[in-house]
Order: C-alpha cells, then structure tokens, then sequence
C-alpha cells in the first residue's frame, strides 16, 4: 500500500467520525440564506457546499488546508497534491513515495494518440484533453469495483487509484496534446528521473538550457491546483462524480467547464491584452501612454482582463507568485515589463472608474506573460496547462466526497411562476 493510501486509512475513519456527531448534534441548524438575487445570481455566497481542500478568502486569497498560497510557492506540485488529500505536506520519504506510485504507471496508450491523431487539425487542445482523458476511462479501477459489486466505505480506494493513475499520465497526454495541435512533431517520451512538474516541461519540448521553463511549470501547476468547490469546474467535477460516474467522466466534464470564456479560458485574453499594448507601441510604453491606453479600453465598454474577481478583494497572491518570477527570471522581457507596470497603474485607474468591486489583478494577469517569454506562444494551449494543474483540486475534492459519503447532488430547483406565487405577487 502507498504512504499516501495508508496515511489517508488512518484518517478518514477520524473524518467520517466528526461528519457524523457534527450532523447528529447540529443536522438542524441553518448556516445559509438565499435571497431572489443570489437565486437569479449565480448563487454566489450562498452555502451550499463541502470542500475542505481549500478556501478562497476575499483578503488573503487561496488558502490550501489551512496554509496561504505563497506559502507554498516554492513546493512541488506533487507535495500539493498530498496535502489537498491529507491536509499535511508529505515527509521527504513520503514525497518520494507519491513519485515511486506515479512512475509505477504505464504510459499513455497508443490507441489514445491514435483516437487524438485522428481529430482534425483545428480541433482544441482543450476538446483533445476530454477526449483524451475519455479514451483513458476504460481503465478506472473504480468502475471495475463497483461493477464487481463494491462496498460503498471501499469506494474512495479506487478513487485514489484512478487519480494517481490520471495525475501520472496527464502531462504526457497534455504535453503530446500540445505537440500534435502545434504540429511541433511527435509527443516526447516522459524522463523518469524527472519530477512531475518538470518532466511535463521537458514533454512540452521548449527549449529550457537554464533550466528556467521548469521551474515555471512547477509554479504553474502549484497555483492553479485548487480554489474551492463551487467554480464551474470543480462544481461540474462534483456533480458528475456524484452520480458514481468514475474519476475519468467527472474530471473531464470538469474540464469542459473550465474550456469557457469566463472560466480558464481568462489568462489568454489577458496575454492579448498586453501584446496589443506591445504592438501598438512597439515596445513598452510610458506610464501615460499605458494608462490612456487602459482608460480608452474601459470607455469603448471593454473590460480591463486580468483585474477583478468574483470573491477575492486584493491583489491575488497567485498573482504576486507569478510576478516575483517574472522580476526574477524574466526582467528583460518587455512583455512582463508592460504586465508589471500596469500592475502599478491600473488599480488607481479601475479605483476611479468605480465600478469593479476589486481593482486588483487575479491570477490571469501576467501567466501568460511568462510562458510566452520561455516560447510557449500558442495561446489556446494555455488553459491546458491550468487543466493539468487544476486536475489535483477535482480528483482531492473526489476522494473526499466518496471517504464522506457525500450523496448525489440534487438541489430543488422552482419555476418563475412558483417564486411569483411564493412572494405573493
Ligand atoms: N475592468 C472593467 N470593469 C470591470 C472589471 C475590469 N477588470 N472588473 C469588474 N468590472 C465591472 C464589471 O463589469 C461590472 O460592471 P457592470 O456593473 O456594468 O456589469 C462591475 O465592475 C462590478 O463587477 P464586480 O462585482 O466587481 O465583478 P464580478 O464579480 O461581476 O466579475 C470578473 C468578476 C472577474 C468576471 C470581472 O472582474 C472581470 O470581468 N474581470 C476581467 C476578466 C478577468 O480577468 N477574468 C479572469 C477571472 C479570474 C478568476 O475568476 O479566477
């Protein structure tokens, strides 16, 4: 048995023990409300749902298991994943233990890069990533068991046994996905010697002599592994996995989710927001010019991409990560130039606009910047790469829901006509 398995044996029983006195004591008490606009809105604020994994706090930004984001900059993504399960980053004998499970996996089957191969050239990288993953589900270990006839306190083993199976071969199916829609060649074999993070870089085939590429891919894949459980994608992950649909169908119809304009899809717009800059002032601008140019932008009715968020009121430490990188390892680039100055500017020019509720940047603002430095230039790639990353918050959020038993999602849900009724009007 892994060190991750037999950790998490000893402590979901513990779990399982506080949900149940926790419900037999207060099963009754109200801890949310939901007025018409939240009911028409989205839902937003409204309680509705359990994820331990992580939090989103509007002034400290993404807190996982209880540890802000910054912290854990400089972790690999591998000992994420460990405590989005276990709530504790692995020992070093851990650490290598979740790595020996990871390379225990065989690679990508052939029949997969053929159903890939087969899609026309102008197909997604993102449709190619749920197709991919859908041609790997005839292997989940959870369907298997329970087709056998599983006890349903068994079901969150198989569920490990299907994440750690997909995390090992997702940045070799990414990575192939990424050479075949850019015609770069074929997909390169993975290097066992490699960690997760930087064995995707080296797969992705950029050409990395300092080695910089792969830091920036660990970063990238830490940042982006989790936020909560009611975005789009990890709601989506949640509602299809709690039908027993196996880890396979419920992260790739995640991942659909996270293939939107208003979802994962951001950080490209943000990247041709700061290239048109670029391009219209062939270089980096002054300060005037950038604030003219963000104050044209706003006035044609635009949005400024990259500033603002649903939840978080302050600059995004994920942010902040990627833009102490980029001062690091990128100051001569002038495209994360311009990202870095506006990031000084437009909050004073969003504060007097007056509008968004957080003039601050979020994560989207200078990813893109970075990767497009290293030579990752293809724009509808990007919201792979935050797939990849993002896979490790859905498959935690998945276990934990089969350890805790969660049932099928299914909110009631009213017609116009019943809310008519019900306000009496
Ligand atoms: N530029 C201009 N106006 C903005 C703005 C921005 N960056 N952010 C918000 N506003 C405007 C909104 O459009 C809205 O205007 P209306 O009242 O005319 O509709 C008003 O300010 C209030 O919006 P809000 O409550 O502050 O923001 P929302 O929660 O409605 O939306 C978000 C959040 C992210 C969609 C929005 O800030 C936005 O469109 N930002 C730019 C796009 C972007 O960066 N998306 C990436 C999001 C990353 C993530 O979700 O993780």
């Amino acid at each position: 048995m892994s060190m991750l398995k037999s950790k998490l044996s000893q402590i979901i029983p513990a779990w399982q023990e506080d949900l149940k006195s926790l419900l037999s004591e207060h099963g009754d008490k109200k801890i949310s409300e939901v007025n018409l606009q939240q009911f028409y809105g989205g839902c937003r604020g409204v309680k509705g749902l359990l994820c331990d994994t992580s939090l989103v706090d509007p002034e400290k930004g993404l807190i996982i298991r209880g540890r802000p984001i910054l912290e854990l900059a400089d972790c690999l993504p591998e000992e994420i994943y460990f405590l989005l399960l276990t709530g504790e980053l692995p020992t070093k004998e851990e650490l290598k233990d979740l790595q020996e499970e990871y390379k225990k996996v065989p690679r990508v089957p052939g029949n997969v890069w053929k159903c890939l191969k087969a899609l026309p050239g102008d197909t997604h990288p993102m449709v190619m990533l749920s197709i991919g993953i859908m041609a790997l589900e005839r292997e989940s270990v959870f369907r298997q068991r329970y087709d056998e006839g599983m006890k349903k306190t068994m079901y969150w083993e198989p569920v490990l046994e299907d994440s750690i199976n997909l995390l090992a071969r997702l940045p070799e199916l990414a990575a192939g996905i990424y050479r075949i829609s850019s015609g770069k060649g074929d997909p390169i074999p993975p290097n066992k010697n490699l960690d997760w993070g930087a064995d995707y870089a080296h797969m992705l085939g950029i050409d990395d002599p300092k080695g910089e590429f792969k830091k920036l891919m660990r970063l990238y894949l830490v940042l982006h592994s989790d936020h909560e459980g009611g975005n789009v994608s990890a709601l989506t992950t949640h509602v299809v996995g709690s039908a027993l649909s196996d880890p396979y169908y419920a992260v790739s119809a995640g991942l659909n989710g996270l293939a939107g304009p208003l979802h994962g899809l951001a950080n490209q717009e943000c990247l041709a927001f700061v290239l048109e800059i670029h391009k219209k002032y062939n270089g980096v601008p002054s300060d005037e010019e950038l604030v003219k140019f963000c104050w044209d932008t706003l006035n044609s009715g635009k949005v400024i991409p990259g500033y603002g968020h649903a939840v978080l009121r302050q600059t995004d430490p994920r942010f902040t990560a990627f833009n102490n990188f980029g001062r690091k390892y990128c100051a001569d680039s002038e495209v994360f130039q311009i990202v870095d100055r506006l990031f000084i500017l437009i909050p004073d020019v969003l504060k007097e606009h007056g509008k968004a509720k957080n003039p601050y940047p979020n994560v989207d603002a200078g990813s893109g910047s970075l990767l497009y430095h290293y030579g990752l230039k293809e724009f509808n790639y990007y919201t792979v790469l935050f797939g990849i990353s993002r896979a490790m918050g859905m498959l935690s959020q998945l276990v934990m829901s089969r350890a805790m038993f969660t049932p099928i999602f299914r909110p009631k849900s009213v017609g116009r006509d019943w809310v008519k009724e019900f306000l009496g009007i």
